[in-house]
């Protein structure tokens, strides 16, 4: 049964209205819900959004903490689905359970990022991710900013696969990214 939510809590869930800054406003044609555990992940987590717009994959970024506002995450999880979204992007620091949870509360592909941590440079993010039980699968990624673009890279490979147009665009992107890679290095270049 759903928990139940007072005013305050409930308005902040309603069709996943920003936590505040720095994501505002709300996308009803998101597909992509990219959700993290504290205000501190967006660091990492921007690049995930930073790819999907690059990429003109509508998306929505959310503070969703499983130990901190574990009902939100309920409530967001159980309602992921029916809001449209396809892809959930779940990034998350430390004891990092987010992204299993909101697997176990959904039946939407769950990518995880293992958000560097500052105790344990995110070799704790990734584990606590990458080692779930089988049954509840989440996709984990490289630590940090890496994993936060292949994320979003993945995310659109899913949708790429009934969208015509956005496959076009993915492919531009890999192909821009290969131009983009001299064949000689250079002093001075990066
Ligand atoms: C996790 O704890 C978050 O995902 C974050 O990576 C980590 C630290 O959070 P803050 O103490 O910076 O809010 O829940």
């Amino acid at each position: 049964m759903a928990p139940r939510l007072r005013g305050r809590e409930k308005s902040a869930i309603a069709r996943f209205p920003q936590p505040a800054d720095p994501n505002p406003v709300a996308d009803p044609r998101a597909e992509v819900a990219i959700i993290m555990g504290s205000q501190s992940d967006w660091a990492t987590m921007r690049h995930a959004a930073a790819t999907l717009a690059a990429l003109g994959i509508a998306h929505e970024a959310l503070i969703v903490s499983a130990h901190r506002t574990p009902e939100r995450l309920y409530a967001f999880a159980k309602g992921a689905k029916s809001a449209g979204f396809k892809v959930i992007i779940a990034g998350a620091g430390g004891a990092a359970h987010l992204p299993g949870m909101t697997a176990a509360l959904t039946s939407l592909p769950v990518l995880g990022v293992p958000v560097e941590s500052r105790a344990l440079a995110g070799r704790d993010s990734l584990l606590s991710i990458v080692q779930m039980p089988g049954g509840v699968p989440v996709g984990t990624l490289a630590i940090g900013k890496p994993g936060a673009i292949n994320a979003a890279l993945l995310a659109a490979a899913v949708l790429a696969l009934a969208d015509a147009d956005l496959a076009d665009r993915l492919d531009a992107w890999r192909a821009a990214q290969s131009e983009a890679v001299a064949e000689r290095p250079a002093d001075g270049a990066s």
